[in-house]
């Protein structure tokens, strides 16, 4: 059957089924079945898993029976286990209520005075329990890196014990950012020098005083020496001397330190941005607690639509690491692009092993809006980090089937009609692949407009700032070539890759072309693969991107039976946004990169 004949039969099936929805019910829409039953297995492996066969479900843990009814929920039958340990929201959420690069209202733990209590917004905090339980999301770590030191003052860790008080039946831990300079910043030691014993007295008698309280209190997360924020540097110590004072503190409650590897201008200041944090962190592998994690972001920029793995992931080979991911569309359009993010977190597994590490953060896209995220479909991503963090084996095709089944299907979780789901989840897949094209093909990176990451800017300098803050540092093109040269003849950056990582980068000739631009400095009359030259590669790339967001927007008219009618138009909305900032991105870059070829 041709698409048009398909779409009919679509909008006939689909005609009865809309009904008002406003996306504040998540995936969570499917109805519990009443009949299911539960026992108790203390033979199983000794974790959260289950076993479910029709309609009983067997486990050794309590968690394990609640994670087996969401799992029968989604229809799943046989035994599934968690893969990693730590399976971690990350908010960036501020003690004002504001959210740093969240784009869904405010913060759902923390607001401005006069503010409500966690306790008072406790319905709010359960529903997002659940919503991460459900998925398997065991721990949350409830503020920005960028931390506030009066997080650790008796009032917030007072709230810290009402959110962790509604969090625990679900199974999830409360874990806390804290500033490196808090002992000195709340005035109480004049110094934080990690080696100080004053210093180290106050983290104890800090750590005690939140674990008097909250028994099961996960740890801390930190970000030190970057981007401003105090550090062991300050002090002349290392980044394994801060981490090891922390998890000291930490030890005899069997909390853990995670500690990011998100650093640049510091010590390597100068540097070729992408190699410091192997720079600063490999002559420390092996030095660092049991009780201390490396927590890095997948690749080793920030969070662009594209980026090779982070060669961090080889480098560190004594050192527990998690992998840090971000839910929140920073650069992959906010709230108002639809963008599924799972084909990227699983391009990332396809580099870096899962089992080289033991846990997994997401930054989290969560705020106040009624659907929670944004954009409606932003939901997915939400969904699919906690189900990847579960099962990094799942594909993302299997992930946008379920949430899609669950989130626009009918109370038990049935869409009306198979060649929708097909249609919505072709789209979905191709969102990100999209993305890319419009924004920065071929390993461009980081062009985007300074400070909040919406829309292109490619001639971006600003001589005030560092220039790692400024796109033309990312791309550098001139009227005869454009990219960096971070292969051996260059900055290197490809000899912190393992091999075959390494050589493949290496060689203009076998770096796989989504990463060329990346990896290579390469003259706009280059033979690409296709046999184009760079600069028409280019621009094919950029108008596909363009072409795609069409054609999403397309799909999207024909769904419009079958979706109930808030949701549909709210993101038919947004889709029309992204068709205007498809275009903006490519004649803004085209247009600027085209200039040099004059
Ligand atoms: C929380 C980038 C973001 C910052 C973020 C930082 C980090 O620079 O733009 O908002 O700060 O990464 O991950 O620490």
């Amino acid at each position: 059957m041709n698409k048009l004949g398909s779409i009919i039969i679509l909008f006939v099936l689909c005609m009865t089924t809309a009904k008002a929805e406003d996306g504040s019910r998540l995936w969570l829409r499917s109805e519990m079945p009443t009949d299911i039953t539960l026992s108790i297995d203390s033979t199983m492996p000794d974790d959260d898993g289950y076993r479910i066969s029709g309609k009983t479900i067997t486990a050794r843990t309590q968690m394990g029976l609640l994670y087996g009814k969401y799992a029968l929920l989604r229809g799943e039958q046989g035994e599934s286990h968690p893969y990693f340990k730590y399976r971690i929201l990350n908010h960036w959420d501020n003690l004002d209520g504001t959210i740093e690069r969240g784009y869904a209202g405010e913060s759902i733990f923390w607001s401005l005075t006069p503010a409500p209590s966690p306790r008072e917004r406790g319905d709010h905090i359960n529903k997002y329990a659940e919503a991460c339980a459900s998925v398997g999301i065991n721990g949350t770590v409830l503020n920005n890196v960028n931390a506030s030191p009066k997080m650790l003052t008796p009032i917030y860790i007072n709230k810290v014990k009402e959110i962790a008080d509604i969090l625990r039946p679900w199974g999830i831990r409360v874990y806390l950012s804290v500033n490196f300079g808090s002992p000195k910043a709340l005035g109480e030691v004049k110094t934080a020098n990690p080696l100080n014993p004053q210093v180290r007295k106050w983290w104890k008698k800090k750590t005690r005083e939140i674990y008097k309280l909250i028994p099961d209190f996960g740890g801390f997360l930190v970000k030190a020496n970057s981007e401003g924020q105090p550090g062991p540097f300050d002090y002349g110590r290392t980044h394994a001397d801060g981490a090891n004072m922390l998890a000291d503190a930490l030890k005899p409650y069997g909390g853990i330190v995670m500690w990011r590897s998100f650093v640049y201008g510091a010590k390597h200041q100068g540097e070729d941005r992408v190699k410091q944090a192997v720079s600063e962190f490999a002559e420390l592998d092996g030095q660092f607690r049991d009780n201390v994690i490396l927590q890095s972001k997948n690749g080793p920029l920030d969070f662009q639509p594209r980026e090779p793995y982070a060669p961090i992931f080889d480098q560190m080979k004594k050192t527990p690491q998690m992998a840090e991911l971000q839910i929140t569309q920073e650069y992959l359009g906010q709230s108002k692009h639809l963008v599924y993010l799972a084909p990227m977190w699983e391009e990332f597994f396809g580099y870096v092993e899962p089992s080289r590490l033991v846990g997994i953060a997401g930054v989290a896209n969560i705020g106040l809006d009624t659907n929670w995220c944004g954009h409606h479909f932003s939901q997915a991503n939400w969904y699919a980090f906690g189900r990847l963090a579960w099962d990094p084996t799942l594909t993302s095709e299997q992930i946008a089937k379920e949430w899609l089944s669950q989130t626009f299907g009918n109370e038990k979780g049935k869409m009306k009609d198979e060649e929708i789901s097909t249609v919505i989840t072709s789209l979905l897949l191709r969102s990100r692949e999209a993305c890319v094209n419009y924004m920065m093909p071929l390993g461009l990176h980081h062009i985007f407009k300074f400070d909040h990451h919406m829309g292109p800017e490619p001639d971006g300098f600003k001589a005030d700032y560092p220039i790692e803050w400024c796109p033309v540092y990312y791309h550098r093109a001139n009227k005869d070539s454009i990219g960096v040269d971070r292969s051996s003849t260059g900055t290197n950056a490809t000899g912190q890759y393992r091999e075959p990582y390494r050589s493949l980068y290496d060689n203009i000739k076998t770096c796989p072309e989504e990463y060329l631009l990346w990896f290579h400095r390469v003259p706009w009359t280059y033979r690409m693969e296709s046999g184009l030259t760079l600069w028409d590669e280019i621009q094919r790339h950029y108008n596909r991107g363009v072409a795609e967001v069409d054609d999403f927007a397309y799909i999207w008219q024909q769904t419009k039976p079958c979706i109930d009618e808030q949701r549909w138009q709210e993101v038919d909305e947004c889709l029309r946004f992204q068709q205007k900032d498809a275009r903006l991105w490519r004649d803004t870059c085209l247009k600027y990169f085209g200039s040099f070829l004059k």
